[in-house]
């Protein structure tokens, strides 16, 4: 692409799926912005949005095929693949083999992944990540709904007069629809309520926190939907005309009732009462929810019994209110329209019917079609283990790390006879590859992407691939045309492979099925480049100016009779072993994607956390021996994992939380993955990624360090060590558990030696404590802080000197001390990334008077641009007004 041309695309990130302007330019950078004509953004974008730009460096992209750990060609690349998967075949038959796939790939990429498994291999071992994120929504649909139909828009959330958010971290995982939300706020005074068991950044912005017990969701709508009958708040008319089964519901919702809620959730009866009437009076109710409710071993009954009161209410499909499931991947909602779940079919067809599947394969032409539901991914990388799966191919996912009994599933991978890996970068699970493929990445690839609200945009290329890396769509069809099935897969471009699947969608349909999006089956080449957003459904014949579709407001559901169903959900309830005592809750923080691959590139999304942690409640701390700021290591019946003690009132007593983020490529022993229990939900096969029994305990640190780095070391030699990338360099969190004889040496290993330079060092009589740094003239090259407690330097100040373009004399010195001089003040933990602003400087902005986050934001700038951080900020602020209180 030309500089200064702008493409519009979209965020690879989150299932918000905001509009992005990308202009390369002359230096070689890309300057990003949101598409102000994005219907999902209009405009704005968040932190991780903003850094895109930032994440598009070629270190660490692969750009050549391997096999067994050497460069290939690839044509040699893809006829081994071909060729071992084959031969698996014939000798032990199509379920010996498995895709496994990743909402992060395109539609069309997806498209065809499933084409060849399900169709052309014959069996349907192709499953996703979408598994540990979305299955439960898509269960609960179906029974619901009788299809996987997200009923409301994202406009609803504007319109709702109460937005329950319900396991779901809005403000940091769907960052630029939480602000919409909060400006929908500002000019209605919508009610928020948050239910989560932490108190998240989200829960501080909510006008409730209901803070129920872990897992208790199900008890809490129950209740609600018991509370709402014998309210008379039953919408008749809906549900005599639209809906069956109200009976067996509101036999669990009374078992239950407002003891069995109050009991589960252990929330204050007045909080549960206030909740019930709110919930009650509020016509326009939009109830959001995400992995608190999806990643649950009770999660499909989490979902149905939300549904469950949206559809005795009759709120449902109307501006303004509906039950609506948050996807997290950008394109977690396009991988199920293609059906690259293990138990679908393409174009919300149904695996499990002989007209469905028969449908498919005339369709596809193809000889032969998957008789029945493959694998889940739990299950499909457990079958890997037992030698049952004798080949897999892993697409843009890295289940080393994001899946469950993770040390279990490197087992597996590193027993399974044939691997196959596409992905952009070396990650935990490559090493495990025995071909190794290099894919095109977003900036680089075509396609489209359907988020939350059902919105089909464009994703554009405005980069070459670098070296050989090639689009997924192309490497899957290169590897079934040397199968045999060329024919089928002669794709010359996405757009082709769009209209397929848009014509698929609409054969033999009729309105008998949600997804239709027809009137694209003809689409040109042309009309495909320029493709404006548009939500689904898109029927051939059917005008397709409608700026808003929903669903079911009156009725058409999508189950035989049309009628919409109630399920019953009765209370389970979960519990611990005094052995491992904690409940361990996973998730996400702002500005980390996933397992780091994109997002740690950037040393702005990198200050605001620099290394993995565990937020623990003080007394579990105290109980444990564990200090604030100390190494912790948790502990399951699976494995374990050591981060950072974050003791802090936010987490509930007896639970802990760990981000997901974190692999062997930043940290030590941070795989939190390898600690969570892998127990599914019986019907949806999605894991609890939420609640995993542990323990923790002290990591005996005999020495703490912390390290910034103009080079990144080759090694890292330390029990614990966390490694960030900074401005001008890297940054080093580091422990051990036994002593260092030679500080010096240590140091020189880890900063570099060398003939030129200058070193400073400093050390106490016991060499307990001990400060190096070497100069490169009269630039810093790195400096190490050691000492027997966790290291009390300020992080931020001595990254910044790093880039500082000369330390001479007293600097050298204040360096070795660790403390800034007045002159140059810390500016304290970022808290806004885009605009790098620290916590002490917003605190400083507060002590002089500014009281607002707007009035922070104008002495400052932090918060003005995405706005992710305007939560923290406040929280800032309303510290300081509690220290003046007390
Ligand atoms: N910054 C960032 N944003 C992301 C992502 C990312 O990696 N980083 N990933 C994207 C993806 S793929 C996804 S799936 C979404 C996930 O988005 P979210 O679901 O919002 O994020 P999580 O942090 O996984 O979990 C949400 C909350 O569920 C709470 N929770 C735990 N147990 C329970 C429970 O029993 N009941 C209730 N009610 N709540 C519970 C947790 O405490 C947590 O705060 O985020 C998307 N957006
Ligand atoms: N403990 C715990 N575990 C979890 C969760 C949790 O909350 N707690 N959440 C779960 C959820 S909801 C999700 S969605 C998963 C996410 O987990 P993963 O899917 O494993 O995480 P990512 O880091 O997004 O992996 C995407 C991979 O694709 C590569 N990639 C990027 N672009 C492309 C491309 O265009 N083509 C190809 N071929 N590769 C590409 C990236 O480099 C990266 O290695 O984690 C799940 N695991
Ligand atoms: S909210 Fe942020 S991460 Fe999600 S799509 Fe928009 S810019 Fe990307
Ligand atoms: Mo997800």
């Amino acid at each position: 692409m030309e500089s200064g041309t702008s493409t519009r695309t979209t965020c690879p990130y989150c299932g918000v799926g905001c509009g992005v302007m990308a202009t390369p330019q002359e230096d070689g950078s890309v300057a990003i912005k949101g598409d102000e004509q994005h219907p999902a953004n209009y405009g704005r974008l968040c932190s991780k949005g903003s850094a895109l730009g930032e994440t598009l460096s070629l270190d660490d992209r692969l750009l050549y095929p391997e096999i067994a750990g050497h460069r290939a060609r690839w044509d040699e690349a893809l006829d081994v693949v071909a060729q071992r998967f084959s031969e698996t075949i014939s000798e032990h038959g199509p379920e010996s083999v498995a895709f496994y796939g990743s909402g992060q790939l395109l539609t069309e990429d997806y498209y065809v992944a499933n084409k060849l498994m399900k169709g052309f291999i014959g069996a349907a071992n192709i499953d996703t990540n979408s598994r540990l994120c979305m299955a439960s929504s898509v269960a609960g649909h179906i029974r619901a709904f009788g299809s996987d139909t997200v009923p409301g828009t994202y406009v609803d959330v504007e319109e709702a007069d109460l937005v329950v958010l319900v396991g779901s971290n809005m403000t940091w995982c769907h960052p630029v629809l939480f602000q919409r939300l909060l400006a929908a706020r500002e000019r209605r005074g919508t009610r928020i309520v948050v239910i989560d068991p932490r108190r998240t950044v989200t829960a501080e912005a909510a006008d409730l926190h209901l803070a129920i017990a872990p897992n208790s969701d199900v008890a809490l709508f129950a209740g609600l939907l018991d509370h709402l009958n014998r309210m008379g708040l039953r919408d008749s008319g809906y549900v005599e005309h639209h809906t069956a089964g109200l009976e067996g519901a509101l036999e669990s919702a009374r078992e239950c009732g407002f003891p069995g809620a109050s009991t589960a959730t252990r929330l204050p009866a007045e909080q549960l009462r206030e909740f019930y009437t709110l919930w009650s009076r509020s016509e326009r109710v939009v109830t959001a929810y995400s992995q608190g409710v999806n990643q649950s071993v009770v999660g499909t009954d989490k979902v149905n019994a939300i549904i469950n009161c949206h559809l005795f209410t009759g709120r449902i499909g109307r501006p303004g209110m509906g039950p609506f499931s948050l996807t997290g991947q950008p394109n977690a909602m396009g991988g199920r329209e293609v059906g690259g779940l293990a138990n679908m079919l393409a174009a919300h067809l149904d695996i499990n019917s002989p007209s469905h599947r028969e449908l498919v394969r005339s369709f596809w032409a193809s000889p032969r079609i998957a008789e029945r539901p493959g694998l889940k991914a739990v299950d499909l990388f457990r079958a890997i283990g037992e030698g049952r799966v004798k080949a897999v191919w892993i697409m843009g996912t890295n289940p080393a790390d994001s899946l469950p009994d993770a040390d279990a599933v490197q087992e597996a991978l590193r027993s399974c006879p044939f691997v196959v890996v596409s992905d952009i970068t070396r990650t935990d699970t490559t090493q495990h590859a025995h071909v190794l493929l290099p894919a095109a990445a977003w900036a680089e690839k075509s396609g489209t992407v359907t988020n939350s609200e059902r919105r089909i945009s464009r994703q554009r290329s405005f980069l070459k691939p670098p070296g050989e890396a090639q689009p997924d769509w192309r490497i899957i069809c290169d590897v079934a045309a040397r199968m045999g099935f060329a024919e089928a897969f002669d794709y010359q471009s996405p757009a082709e492979i769009f209209r397929e699947h848009a014509a698929l969608s609409g054969i033999a349909n009729e309105g008998t099925r949600d997804f239709d999006i027809s009137a694209c089956a003809e689409l040109s080449e042309s009309a495909y480049n320029t493709l404006e957003p548009f939500q689904w459904p898109r029927r051939q014949g059917e005008a397709s100016d409608a700026d808003a579709t929903r669903f079911f407001a009156q009725g058409g559901f999508y189950t035989p009779d049309r009628r919409g169903r109630f399920v019953p959900t009765p209370v389970v309830l979960q519990s611990v072993s005094p052995e491992f005592p904690l409940i361990l809750n996973t998730g996400r923080i702002r500005d980390q994607w996933h397992t780091m691959t994109r997002t740690a590139k950037t040393p702005r999304l990198m200050s605001h956390y620099a290394e993995s942690f565990c937020e623990i409640h003080p007394d579990d701390a105290e109980a444990a021996g564990i200090a604030p700021a100390t190494l912790v290591r948790i502990v399951s019946p699976q494995g374990t994992a050591v981060v950072r003690a974050l003791v802090t009132e936010r987490q509930q007593k007896g639970s802990i939380f760990v981000p997901m983020h974190w692999t062997d490529q930043q940290t030590a022993q941070g795989r939190i993955g390898a600690a969570v229990h892998p127990g599914v939900d019986p019907i949806s096969g999605q894991p609890g990624l939420k609640f995993s029994g542990a323990r923790i305990e002290p990591f005996d640190a005999a020495w703490y360090g912390f390290a910034v780095l103009r080079d990144r070391p080759d090694k890292i030699t330390a029990d614990y060590w966390a490694l960030a990338r900074a401005e001008g360099g890297w940054r080093v969190e580091l422990a051990g558990a036994g002593p260092v004889e030679d500080w010096a040496a240590y140091a020189a290993d880890l900063i570099g030696s060398g003939e030129n330079l200058e070193t400073l060092s400093y050390s106490d009589q016991d060499q307990a404590s001990f400060r190096l740094a070497s100069f490169s003239g009269n630039a810093l090259l790195g400096a190490l802080f050691v000492s027997p407690q966790p290291v009390a330097v300020s992080r931020t100040w001595a990254v910044e000197r790093l880039k500082a373009s000369a330390i001479n004399g007293m600097e050298r010195l204040r360096l070795l001390s660790g403390r800034p001089g007045l002159d140059q003040p810390d500016p304290g933990p970022i808290v806004c990334a885009c605009f790098s602003v620290g916590a002490n400087q917003i605190a400083a902005a507060v002590e002089s008077g500014a009281a607002s986050v707007e009035a922070v934001g104008a002495a400052l700038r932090a918060g003005t641009n995405c706005g992710s951080c305007r939560v923290e900020i406040r929280r800032l602020i309303d510290a300081a007004a509690l220290k003046k209180a007390v």
